[in-house]
């Protein structure tokens, strides 16, 4: 197998940087849209098959060094008991509000309420089993929480914020339950055969450090903490996440992902030089031509080459107006410059 990804999250030698990117399976593939026109979001990650074949395609395509489960943080929250609805980005109808809205949580077994996804990830580790390693992911607490609370992505999250403010022990009771279901969603991903974890805490960047060490950091690292055992990488994504690097290096994963805001060198300093990194692209770099694709690939490299450890990756998920050659070129130019 090529195992150049968990050799990188390990922090061990490699011959050349492995690279994935996030949302590698998405709207910008043609083959992506081809099935989509078939099927809509939520059939396609319920149906293990189809989950399967979208997971693959940018393997088959660019030959990527990782896959990554086809699914969706908000899987957790219908394991919870909320209704999800998908229009594109996700929307829950009775939002958590009050103390009588949390008594609705339920801390169920994950393999029970969505098996698809545990099916889905032994499929692909099945067909995975000679070429590339596969990663199984989660909303971090915080972020996945915010979305129950909120009912949909919104610019501020200011019912989440207010949340934690007005009433923070209700906040910690919907974050404890959250919690417990994300370990035994992400354990029950490395049971069925996922070899690395990645926790997603895309809304972790709109809270100040006091109050992400209190109500995002701290679930993360339990979850990390329940999860190490399982002796697989763990990765930490947490993006707009600038002014907590001091505080994310109590994160307790393995590999931290970066966004582009701060160059990785920099990034692994206010790290205190522990952790490998994942990252950092642009995405929208790949809207330029090749040749200046390349030459931000290289910087990029550039500025990672005294890590401990280096995944490359985009700094978040690939754009679905995004150029399928171009990032063709990007996985070229990664593999050149980096032996
Ligand atoms: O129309 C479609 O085809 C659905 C679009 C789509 C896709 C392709 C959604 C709805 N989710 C996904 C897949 C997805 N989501 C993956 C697949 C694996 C991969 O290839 O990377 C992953 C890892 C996610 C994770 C995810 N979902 C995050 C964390 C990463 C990030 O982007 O910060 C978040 C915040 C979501 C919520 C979500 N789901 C979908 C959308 C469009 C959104 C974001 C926008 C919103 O909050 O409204």
């Amino acid at each position: 197998m090529n195992d150049l990804f968990l050799r990188a999250c390990r922090r061990e030698p490699v011959e050349r940087t492995p690279v994935w990117i996030m949302r590698q399976a998405g709207r910008y593939l043609p083959e992506y849209r081809a099935v989509r026109e078939r099927v809509g979001f939520t059939t396609l990650y319920r149906t293990p098959e189809l989950a399967t074949e979208v997971t693959l395609q940018p393997i088959d395509r660019f030959g990527m060094d990782a896959a990554i489960l086809f699914s969706d943080i908000l899987v957790p929250a219908e394991a919870m008991g909320f209704d999800v609805v998908f229009n594109p980005g996700p929307v829950i109808d009775a939002p958590l509000r009050s103390s009588s809205d949390v008594r609705r949580m339920r801390v169920s077994d994950p393999e029970e309420e969505v098996p698809f996804v545990f099916e889905a990830v032994q499929q692909l580790s099945r067909e995975l089993a000679d070429r590339v390693p596969l990663i199984g992911f989660a909303g971090a607490p915080f972020t996945l929480a915010a979305y129950l609370i909120e009912g949909r992505g919104t610019k501020n999250f200011d019912w989440t914020k207010r949340l934690l403010f007005a009433e923070p022990q209700l906040a910690h009771d919907i974050l404890d339950r959250v919690t417990q279901v994300t370990e035994r969603y992400v354990a029950a991903q490395v049971r069925a055969g996922a070899q690395a974890i990645q926790l997603f805490d895309s809304w972790a960047g709109l809270l100040d450090p006091a109050l992400y060490r209190e109500f995002a950091l701290r679930y993360a690292r339990r979850v990390f903490q329940a999860t190490r055992s399982l002796n697989v990488p763990l990765i930490y994504f947490a993006l707009n996440s600038a002014h907590l690097h001091e505080a994310l290096a109590g994160c307790g994963a393995d590999v931290v992902g970066a966004d582009w805001r701060v160059p990785l060198d920099e990034v692994s300093r206010r790290l205190g030089g522990r952790f490998a990194l994942q990252g950092n692209l642009d995405p929208c770099v790949l809207f330029a031509e090749p040749a200046k694709i390349e030459s931000c690939v290289r910087a990029t490299l550039e500025q990672a080459r005294d890590l401990p450890g280096h995944v490359f990756n985009l700094g978040h998920g690939v754009l679905p107006q995004t150029p399928v050659e171009h990032v063709a070129a990007m996985v070229e130019a990664v593999r050149r410059h980096s032996r």
